[in-house]
């Protein structure tokens, strides 16, 4: 891993309706971020928050089921370059969320510099949604979608160039909450996906070593995308969406661990954590102690 770690902050909240999400950031910042890494002997720089820009309520334009669109491609437009130029600096990104609907800009950035990158997408969720397919018009549930170059040209055109990543560069564990049209597209697209099924069938180490080899495989660099969600709300109950049955507190901690020893994680991002649903800051505190074992923090 990189031994200088960039952060930017994403306090998104239009991807989806549930307000609080914006102050994510926040709260993980508030939960010693950067002294934690610190503490591994990483360079840290946090370089701030992008700029969210605060829709007029009265004149919402909906009408292709993509809520505040305009707002979403403006600020992932501006994430996209401020990733490329931490990439470019040959310096880690971290993002810190903010909605699921940043990573649409976390991966232009990234994607600018890497070709065939692999990603690892820890959710409950597929985000797997277009405009047509989406049950509610939320932007969040369709991030993985866009990047893979499929919806709306505002959102597969950031920065130029689709698609972003190639289905087969691409890893989905813990999703349990999947809609009707992202099946589909997982059936059509050959995704890999490791449910709660196959994680409860296999448990998290095996999952892990096959989902490694395979966002690895022809790749030149491997983005995490990780989801608070995907966390049994249990364990991290400070998100919009909760969805019961997912990873625990230590199979997660697991997979960090294991993706420290491969080395191969070159971006991440952290999103959902929605601390006016939280107990105590919990979800936050959790997001940080995962990325302590993901930048190689271990228990002796
Ligand atoms: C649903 C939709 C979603 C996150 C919820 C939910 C999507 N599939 N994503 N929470 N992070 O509305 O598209
Ligand atoms: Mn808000
Ligand atoms: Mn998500
Ligand atoms: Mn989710």
């Amino acid at each position: 891993m990189k031994k200088k770690i960039s952060i930017i902050g994403v306090p998104m909240d239009l991807g989806q309706r549930r307000r609080g999400v914006d102050m994510g950031p926040s709260a993980i910042r508030y939960a010693n971020v950067v002294e934690r890494l610190q503490s591994l002997n990483y360079e840290v720089n946090d370089i701030g928050d992008i700029e969210i820009g605060r829709p007029n309520r009265f004149d919402i334009i909906d009408e292709e089921n993509l809520k505040d669109l305009k707002e979403v491609v403006k600020a992932n437009q501006q994430l996209a370059s401020a990733v490329s130029d931490i990439v470019a600096m040959d310096q880690f990104p971290l993002i810190l969320g903010g909605d699921h609907s940043i990573a649409i800009g976390t991966l232009a950035g990234v994607a600018e510099h890497h070709k065939n990158l692999g990603v690892i997408w820890f959710d409950a969720h597929g985000d797997l949604n277009t405009g047509e397919t989406s049950p509610s018009g939320n932007i969040h549930g369709m991030s993985l979608a866009v990047s893979l170059g499929i919806g709306h040209p505002y959102l597969t055109g950031i920065n130029g160039f689709a698609p972003k990543i190639k289905p087969e560069n691409v890893v989905i564990i813990g999703a349990r909450a999947l809609d009707d049209g992202e099946k589909e597209l997982i059936r059509e697209k050959g995704i890999k996906v490791y449910t709660m099924h196959e994680i409860d069938r296999l448990g998290m180490t095996k999952v892990m070593e096959e989902a490694m080899a395979h966002v690895t495989n022809g790749t030149d660099g491997v983005h995490l995308s990780l989801d608070l969600d995907a966390i049994d709300p249990h364990d991290a109950p400070g998100v919009g969406t909760p969805v019961l049955g997912g990873t625990s507190y230590r199979e997660t901690h697991l997979a960090m661990e294991m993706l420290a020893e491969s080395g191969i994680i070159t971006s991440a991002e952290f999103v959902e954590v929605n601390p006016i649903l939280d107990d105590k800051n919990t979800t936050a505190t959790v997001a940080v102690a995962l990325m302590g074992s993901l930048f190689g923090e271990k228990l002796l």
